[in-house]
């Protein structure tokens, strides 16, 4: 099949998803085309198989927000055209669903028929799409999907309560390649970053202020009065500032590294004990799977999709939005204990692998051919 993919090209999940899904669609022999602003993050080589079309936005005075949905349309539409693509699977819904309903209508025009997918990952619906200001509009390019996917049970069931759907939408969870992760050579280096005998506790995110990043930084100073630990703070948002003056408030400075965006997540992964995800939203949480993939437990909230893809007691423990006591204990229970932290570390492991990519793209292609399938004619 030839599949154009439009995502948001930066560290955010949903363009981690959209990309590592591209990639994986392109090496089983589909042309993969995606359309955005940007080259993806992840998206490090482009081949036969695998293209980079860019969105252009020209700057024009009289406009006070420069129109990408109507360039992205437009574009779609030239893409569509040139390559003579069969699917357009849109990740994240404001304003991709919109722009391609958009394109699907300008070609229908030429006697094009295209049929468009869309996956919702969380902010899209929880956040922003439900805002009185877009939700017409996100109901609007919802029900006119030819099919719709969500991230997690909890997503759908969001979406169900916050719109009015008659649409179907069907639950394909995020994924991680677990292949990449069976009998890899450790490539840990940690000698610059850590004195023997530290436990690592890390944390990834956009720092937003629904990451609750203030909550890890409780926990933190709560477990450096027991133990000799270093928390990695990977990422950059609005909270760093505030999350910085904190560390060195308590004096904490020297043991809590802010590490900036990185593209090598894997690396500081491997060498760490915990990860702590303290949101008050979540559709999935994709940084929990990726520190599971890599055998560190999960300290996260129970919010949102989060309690399907963290087990309680067998990948990390769960505990309600805030609760810094149950988190600082359910950390020190493991960092105490080699043995059980060594559990801890297989079981996040083993539940990882549930999330194989390779199940999960047959399940993309199956939503594909559904979607060909509702062309008239
Ligand atoms: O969490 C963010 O701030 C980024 C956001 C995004 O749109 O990229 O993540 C959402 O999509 C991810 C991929 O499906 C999910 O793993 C995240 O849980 C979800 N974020 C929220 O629901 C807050």
């Amino acid at each position: 099949m030839k599949i154009a993919i439009v995502c948001y090209p930066t560290f955010g999940g949903s363009g981690v998803v959209a990309t590592e899904l591209g990639i994986a669609l392109s090496r089983k022999g589909h042309q993969v085309h995606f359309v955005t602003y940007k080259q993806p993050v992840r998206l490090e080589a482009l081949n036969a198989k695998l293209h980079f079309h860019e969105v252009h936005v020209p700057e024009y005075p009289l406009f006070q927000y420069q129109p990408y949905e109507l360039a992205l349309s437009s574009r779609l539409v030239d893409v569509v055209k040139t390559y003579k693509i069969d699917v357009l699977h849109v990740h994240y819904a404001i304003p991709h669903a919109y722009a391609a309903y958009m394109a699907k209508k300008m070609l229908e025009d030429q006697g094009i028929s295209v049929p468009i997918v869309t996956t919702l990952h969380g902010t899209d619906i929880t956040l922003v799409g439900s805002h009185p200001f877009y939700k017409t509009a996100v109901t609007f390019s919802i029900n006119h999907s030819d099919c719709v996917t969500a991230v997690s049970e909890n997503l759908k069931e969001n979406t169900l309560s916050l719109f009015e759907i008659n649409n179907s939408i069907e639950v394909i969870p995020n994924f991680i390649d677990v292949e990449k992760y069976i009998d890899r050579p450790i490539p840990c280096d940690s000698s610059l970053l850590i004195e023997k005998n530290e436990k690592i506790i890390t944390h990834i995110s956009n720092f937003r202020p629904l990451k609750r990043i203030m909550d890890i930084l409780y926990v933190f100073e709560r477990l450096a009065k027991e133990l000799p630990v270093k928390l990695m703070m990977v990422g950059e948002g609005l909270e760093k500032k505030k999350a910085q003056q904190y560390a060195k408030k308590i004096g904490l400075s020297d043991k809590v590294l802010f590490l900036g965006k990185s593209s090598e997540i894997d690396k500081i992964l491997c060498y760490s004990d915990l990860f702590i995800l303290p949101s008050e939203q979540e559709s999935f949480g994709l940084s929990a799977l990726e520190a599971m993939i890599n055998r560190v437990p999960v300290i996260s909230t129970n919010i949102g999709g989060l309690p399907e893809v963290n087990k309680h007691g067998v990948s990390g423990f769960l505990h309600d939005l805030g609760d810094i006591e149950g988190m600082t204990s359910s950390s020190l229970y493991l960092l105490k204990n080699p043995s059980v932290l060594e559990q801890f570390k297989n079981q996040a492991f083993d539940t990882a692998c549930q999330f194989d990519l390779k199940k999960i793209v047959i399940a993309y292609e199956n939503v594909y051919l559904n979607a060909l399938s509702k062309l008239p004619g």
